[in-house]
């Protein structure tokens, strides 16, 4: 039984839920702690004792702790990777990519927390300095989705703590396995003075709700669905708290008639399908212009022939199960909506058996769609693509930012020209030239814009806009 961790100490839940293996739905991961409200309340209540602590510990006390966590999650980051993969059903090298990711997100804010520089601007008055400095805000609220287990949470954990905040950090339900594993190294190796970093494993309408509605929590930091997204942000709007939102996404990926067709193929394999296509970044609208249309969708269909959908554990395996039943239903339920607003199911979109019970699916790729229809305008969040064909540049762009999302975009073209204009024109957070629309760097700002996300951008050093308060002081000597 793996227990909650609460005041620097490690608690019972009041109940317990089981972890189950999407690839092999026999296989229990392990049996996780779930909180309730009152259990969330001595969380927050001991993270808001803790902070000042942690606020006037040096700076370099803060990054040693980081740095520490980081070598440790490095260092296993195989055992690590494995057990992700177990839990959300990536590939094994996606699992262990994720861990170096996250192990790599605490050694960059490991030195950002020494790098916390402020202004000074000349006053209008004489005599009169003007300094701009930036403190923690004070209790952090982390609420974290299944579809990166550990590398989400060490994106908001991280520069949390690097900047003097406190943590209350709840995981995802559907993985609690590798939240688990990273705060019990953090618990170990921090050396973070008892309260700093709590883990409330449990539900959201419980655990959620109770952080987003408490006084004691500063800042809310949530990535995950728009509907729980939208309760979060009118829970801390309403209580005048601080939140950050990364809620989904409709990436488009265009394809002009000049671009390389084998980039074009392996940039959309790979931002549409790999991790399941379980990306909020992932390429789920393939914009093609006409000439190149025909000559994709056969590339495509060929390469998607190939890939091989299993254990996400197994050595050959190219896409891993879908993360649970729900998913899988749900998944299913926008290909059958495909089919009945007339678009062509041209590959896979099947229920597959393989040797141990799981949610495989085979990867989706749907033709003859339009902007218009549902599954070009909501989120399905699986292995699912679907083809818009468009005549030329123009079309494409406008159907690219016809969208109520805007976190990511790309374009595959051997042209500077419309690439150029494109980076300009496109309205996402992010733009990617031939490449995928997914799989970010950990040192650059990440976000989008309209229903994507809400807030200051996260990762880089753009994450300290959310992590600190900015503080203005005038000063007559
Ligand atoms: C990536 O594409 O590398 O939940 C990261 C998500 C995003 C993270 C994507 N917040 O899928």
């Amino acid at each position: 039984m793996h227990k909650n961790y609460i005041a620097g100490e490690w608690t019972q839940g009041v109940s317990a839920k089981a972890n189950i293996n999407p690839s092999d739905t026999d296989d229990v991961v392990g049996h996780y702690a779930q909180a309730d409200e009152a259990q969330t309340a001595q969380a927050t209540d001991a993270a808001c004792e803790a902070q000042p602590a942690w606020r006037s510990a040096t700076a370099e006390r803060r990054a040693d702790a980081l740095e520490r966590i980081g070598s440790e999650i490095l260092s296993r980051a195989d055992e690590l990777g494995r057990l992700l993969s177990r839990e959300e059903g990536k590939t094994l090298a996606e699992g262990i990519g994720e861990v170096v990711r996250a192990g790599r997100v605490f050694r960059f804010f490991s030195g950002e927390a020494l790098r916390l520089g402020g202004e000074r601007l000349p006053s209008i008055r004489a005599g009169v300095d003007v300094e701009v400095t930036r403190e923690p805000e004070g209790v952090i609220g982390v609420i974290t989705p299944w579809n990166f287990p550990i590398a989400i949470p060490a994106w908001k954990i991280a520069p949390a703590l690097a900047y003097g905040n406190a943590v209350v950090f709840k995981p995802a339900d559907l993985v609690p396995a590798s939240a688990w594993a990273l705060s019990e190294i953090i618990a170990r190796v921090g050396q973070l003075p008892p309260g700093t970093f709590n883990l409330v494993m449990g539900r959201g309408a419980t655990v959620g709700r109770t952080l987003s509605a408490s006084q004691k929590v500063n800042a809310v930091t949530f990535t995950g669905s728009e509907s729980a997204g939208r309760q979060i942000g009118m829970a801390c709007m309403e209580r005048g708290a601080k939140v950050q939102l990364e809620i989904g996404g409709k990436n488009p990926l265009i394809v002009l008639n000049d671009a390389d067709l084998d980039v074009a193929v392996s940039t959309a394999i790979n931002g549409a399908f790999f991790s399941t296509g379980q990306r909020c970044t992932g390429s789920s609208r393939l914009i093609v212009q006409s000439d190149m249309h025909d000559r994709f969708v056969a590339a495509m269909r060929e390469r998607l022939s190939a890939l091989r959908v299993d254990h996400a554990l197994k050595s050959g395996t190219d896409i891993g199960p879908v993360v649970s039943q729900g998913q899988l239903e749900q998944d299913c339920e926008y290909i059958a909506l495909a089919r009945s607003e007339g678009g062509t199911v041209v590959f896979g979109g099947e229920l597959l058996q393989r040797e141990t019970p799981g949610y495989y699916l085979s990867p989706a790729l749907i033709t003859d769609t339009h902007n218009q229809m549902r599954v070009n305008r909501e989120e399905i969040f699986g292995p699912v693509a679907t083809v818009i064909r468009v005549d030329d540049y123009e079309a494409a762009v406008e159907v690219a930012n016809d969208t109520p999302f805007g976190l990511s975009s790309g374009i595959c073209t051997t042209s500077l020209k419309h690439a150029t204009d494109f980076k300009r024109r496109s309205t996402a957070g992010m733009v990617m030239v031939n490449l995928p629309t997914a799989g970010v760097d950990y040192h650059a700002p990440f976000g989008g814009r309209r229903g994507s996300s809400y807030g200051p951008r996260e990762q880089g050093t753009y994450a300290r806009e959310f992590y600190t308060s900015v503080k203005t002081t005038y000063t007559c000597a």
